[in-house]
């Protein structure tokens, strides 16, 4: 399937879902300012995304369904401005726009506001539809936020309806092309990894390694969807940690936590490699034990089954081991040593849009990532794959990044 096929497909199926009467209005968004005239780097809205293809600042997506049914699509973008164009970027032209989402009626952001004033005051619309998803209850608010607060006085009869359910749950199924894109950025992914097997030794330190990692990724048409923690010995029991300012010591791990973005599309995968080619008996030890929890929940993967059991199964196996490692007596001690989830929804954001406490179907992207932190011994090992849930059970889509003790000793002995 072509990118614009899948994004016609995406918008037929929301339309199908909406009520008659519903203008629904996806809006790309801007980069927030940082200083001065400096903004931050733009990060498109991942709906509007999601139904176009398109990365572009300050356009507008209008999908109207007539009380009749009839769909009206148009996409608003942002005014060709030859001079500001010799500053910032040439600008997308209607046709290029056409040509990527399938949309065939185009017309300028200057225009939007009145022609959604000309449909209501046709009295044809019964709901507006807005994707009004909140990250935290202080956060000021995306552009659809912005809008609605100007939209509101005007029009506060109209009823209003949010996107953003519908997105987590249409979003958590992905697509051919979707599932294309994050295959790119896991194989992205695996070259930086091996690029960091190359490079990796005693007294490099961890930025070195990210950058062994980073600019794999940039040779080949990516950069980091996330940012690279790549974590020496002790520290790698802070599951965030993003310093990578420390030098690797001989004898301890390193955790990486990584990934590569490919058309917007997150690939996350973990790997905890010895600094020197070699586990101590103790590392390889709790290596084991890690590897045995991903190998069994990742096992489990099916239709029907929920993120939750299979924390619950992760968390089984690694008190299991922890009790045989000496470490904890009884299961309910686990929490000193496992303390995150087994995973999540993968795709457009590494922590993909999801509805929580639902079943996997065929199409789903999780990861599964189980870990074992213990900070009494300097160790922190988390391994982390990513895997498409598929009718029959599961494909582990990172499967050709090697991951067994013997494979990660024999590679970087060899190199
Ligand atoms: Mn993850």
């Amino acid at each position: 399937m072509e990118t614009k096929q899948a994004m016609i497909k995406r918008r037929e199926k929301l339309m199908k879902h909406l009520k008659p009467g519903t203008l629904a209005l996806l809006f790309s968004g801007r980069a927030p300012y940082r200083s001065a005239d400096a903004h931050y780097p733009f990060h498109v809205n991942r709906n509007f995304y999601y139904l176009t293809g398109i990365d572009r600042e300050n356009f507008v997506l209008y999908l109207y369904k007539s009380p009749k049914g009839e769909v009206h699509e148009q996409l608003f973008l942002e005014e060709l401005d030859p001079k500001m164009e010799k500053w910032t970027g040439f600008r997308m032209k209607p046709e290029e726009a056409v040509a990527v989402s399938g949309v065939a009626k185009i017309g300028f952001v200057s225009e939007f506001h009145n022609q959604v004033f000309r449909l209501i005051a046709g009295f044809q619309v019964a709901s507006l539809a807005l994707d009004l998803e909140r990250p935290s209850w202080e956060f000021a608010g995306y552009e659809a936020h912005r809008f609605l607060e100007g939209f509101k006085p005007k029009y506060p009869q109209l009823p209003l309806y949010d996107l953003a359910p519908y997105f987590a749950k249409s979003r958590m199924i992905k697509d051919e092309v979707e599932i294309e894109e994050l295959r790119k950025a896991i194989a992205i992914t695996e070259k930086g990894l091996d690029r960091v097997l190359d490079r990796l030794a005693p007294g490099k330190m961890e930025y070195e390694v990210q950058a062994a990692f980073e600019s794999t990724l940039m040779e080949n048409g990516s950069q980091p969807a996330f940012s690279t923690i790549a974590v020496g010995g002790k520290n790698a029991v802070v599951l965030h940690y993003e310093e990578n300012n420390q030098m690797l010591k001989d004898g301890d791990c390193i955790l990486l936590d990584l990934g590569a973005d490919w058309g917007k599309y997150s690939a996350d995968i973990s790997r905890t490699y010895p600094v020197n080619g070699k586990f101590t008996e103790r590392q390889r030890a709790i290596y084991e034990a890690v590897l045995d929890a991903l190998k069994t929940v990742t096992a489990a993967v099916k239709p029907g089954e929920t993120l939750m059991n299979l924390n619950e199964l992760a968390k089984k196996i690694l008190a299991k081991h922890l009790r045989e490692l000496g470490l904890i007596k009884t299961e309910d001690e686990l929490g000193k040593y496992y303390y995150h989830g087994i995973g999540h929804h993968l795709g457009l954001d590494t922590h993909d849009a999801s509805q929580r406490g639902g079943e996997l179907k065929p199409g789903m992207v999780i990861t599964v990532e189980p870990g074992l932190y213990i900070q009494e011994e300097g160790i922190g090992i988390r391994i982390e794959d990513d895997v498409l849930v598929t009718k029959t059970g599961y494909e582990v889509l990172s499967a050709s990044i090697i991951r067994e003790v013997d494979e990660i000793e024999s590679r970087m002995n060899h190199k």
